[in-house]
């Protein structure tokens, strides 16, 4: 039998020495992991996106980019000579990073996949990136489903009319306690084989109360151009918790044009940034 296929309860020492691995590959980039267990994923979405083949107490990572990935993770992945091809640079950087950490996690046979990953042979992601950050206690997923249904009950108008049509049109976001929507969830990281039933279960804060300003979150995410960035600051968030400018720019970038246009702007920001 190859030592992959062995499933193994880790202990308490071990899961703490699993997420100073985890701190020290990722933190210092930008990004953030919060653990949780692939049945409490797999309870959330349908069957479709379940991991099914693997033991329900499998141990994994949701991971998330803050604003200083850009800044601390991605100018120095760009200028740094490792980047391939510029048009997929965010994505690469990405891999990069999380490449890092799961071959830091060897020993516990690690996987990661991205958001942007298909899984294989179809065009359907990986994982679905805001139920596995809602299960881990990172960000609070706000469905469309259950809020115009209180909405419904509670006799709130939908700021977008009712119409079947755009209900259908509706998609739901994540809200971080801290970050409100000034992050992105960029990874699952699942330690095939180790399971750690004992993980406590810590639930995401609903940090956007009312059903009126729920409703305003969906408005703004979904009908009122994301690029004006307004669904990001639903709660009050720190100035510096945000994304610089320059961030914002290459975002509001057509993405193969980013690179072209903005490559001066970003060198310039990574020297000052690499004197400091
Ligand atoms: C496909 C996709 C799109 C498509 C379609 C949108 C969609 N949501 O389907 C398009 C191209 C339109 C799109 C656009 C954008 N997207 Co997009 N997109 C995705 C992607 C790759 C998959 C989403 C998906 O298919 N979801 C399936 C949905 C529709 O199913 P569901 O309703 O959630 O229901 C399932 C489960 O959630 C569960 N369920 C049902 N109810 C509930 C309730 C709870 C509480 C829970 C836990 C589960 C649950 O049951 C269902 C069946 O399994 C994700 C990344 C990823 N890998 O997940 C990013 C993602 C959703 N997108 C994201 C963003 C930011 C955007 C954009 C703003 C552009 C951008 N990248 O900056 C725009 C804006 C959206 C808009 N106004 O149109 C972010 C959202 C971040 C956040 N804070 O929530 C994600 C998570 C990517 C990321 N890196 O963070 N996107």
């Amino acid at each position: 039998m190859k030592l992959e296929n062995v499933t193994r309860e880790i202990t308490s020492a071990e899961f703490h020495s699993v997420q100073s691995i985890l701190k020290e590959s990722l933190e210092p980039f930008g990004f953030e992991s919060t653990p949780l267990l692939v049945k409490w994923y797999n309870d959330q979405v349908a069957d479709k996106f379940k991991f099914s083949a693997i033991d329900e107490n499998s141990l994994a990572f949701c991971v998330v980019s803050v604003g200083w990935m850009f800044e601390k993770g991605f100018l120095p992945f760009v200028f740094g000579n490792e980047c391939r091809n510029p048009r997929n640079a965010l994505d690469e950087s990405i891999e990069f990073y999380l490449n890092g950490a799961s071959s830091a996690l060897k020993d516990f046979n690690a996987v990661h996949y991205k958001d942007s990953d298909m899984a294989p042979g179809t065009r359907r992601p990986a994982f679905l990136a805001q139920p596995a950050a809602h299960v881990s206690g990172t960000a609070f997923y706000y469905h469309p489903s259950e809020i115009i249904t209180a909405a419904t009950d509670e006799g709130v108008p939908l700021p977008w009319g009712d119409s079947s049509e755009s209900k259908s049109g509706v998609f739901g976001v994540s809200i971080h306690p801290k970050y409100g929507g000034w992050f992105a969830v960029r990874a699952l990281i699942i330690l095939r084989n180790v399971v750690f039933p004992e993980l406590p279960f810590n639930p995401p804060v609903d940090i956007v109360q009312s059903t009126h300003d729920k409703l305003r979150l969906l408005h703004e995410f979904n009908f009122n151009n994301w690029k004006n960035w307004k669904y990001r600051d639903i709660i009050p968030v720190e100035p510096e918790m945000k994304y610089s400018k320059l961030q914002r720019k290459y975002f509001e970038t057509e993405p193969k044009l980013r690179l072209e246009t903005l490559q001066t702007e970003m060198y310039q920001e990574f020297v000052k940034l690499q004197k400091q």
